[in-house]
């Protein structure tokens, strides 16, 4: 599978029944996001794994790599692509060791230090941010579009921007080599996912053909 981060989609499935969570996953999906992140903060392991493999089920019929956020676990137990892992997660290098070389690991970074050690140590990707306040629930600071710019030029893996982006207010990531863009809100919330979806990877094709 293609490592394509154009259009990264992170989910979150707070205030959703889990019918109309795994709706939205589809309707992202058909709106052409490239790759998606299941995470999950306050689910039981076996909550977890059964809500993987439902989504797993739906990105699979749309050849869309499956990552989970943290648990690697999880990752192996419902067959998904990759796991990410945070700065207060598995370590990068630990993370790479227990799943093998074939899985997609990402990993997220603030500092161009930390980007080169992820990369370095295993990392197939990297989310930097946030660039924006963002209403989702995490624990992060703001990076500076310098800090994410310095890093795409230190690595040489995909780096995507994360953190309050929408269709709206990609301007600032004009002219810097990122290779897509993380939202959770955006398409997680959305009237219509599908329909956000489109309008975000539009966005993104905008900035990157430096329009
Ligand atoms: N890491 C940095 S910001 C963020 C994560 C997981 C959340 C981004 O969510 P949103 O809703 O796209 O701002
Ligand atoms: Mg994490």
């Amino acid at each position: 599978m293609n490592l394509d981060t154009a259009l990264y989609f992170i989910t979150d499935s707070t205030g959703f029944e889990k019918d109309e969570f795994l709706r939205r996953v589809r309707s992202a999906l058909e709106g052409g996001v490239t790759i998606i992140q299941l995470r999950e903060k306050n689910r039981t392991t076996r909550e977890y794994v059964e809500l993987a493999e439902a989504v797993h089920a739906i990105t699979k019929e749309f050849n869309v790599p499956l990552i989970i956020d943290d648990r690697i676990d999880v990752m192996l137990a419902s067959g998904a692509e990759g796991v990410h892992v945070g700065a207060e997660d598995m370590p990068v290098a630990v993370a790479r060791k227990l799943i093998g070389k074939d899985k997609i690991l990402g990993a997220t970074a603030k500092t161009v230090e930390a980007a080169t050690a992820a990369y370095n140590d295993g990392a197939d990707y990297l989310g930097v941010g946030a660039i924006y306040p963002t209403t989702t629930k995490v624990k992060t600071v703001l990076t500076s579009t310098e800090t994410l710019d310095a890093i795409t030029k230190a690595v040489p893996i995909p780096v995507n921007a994360i953190g309050g982006l929408n269709s709206t207010n990609l301007g600032v990531l004009n002219g810097i080599n990122i290779a897509g863009v993380c939202a959770v809100s955006a398409i997680m919330k959305a009237d219509s996912p599908k329909a956000a979806a489109e309008k975000l990877k539009k966005a993104f094709d905008d900035i990157r053909r430096g329009a």
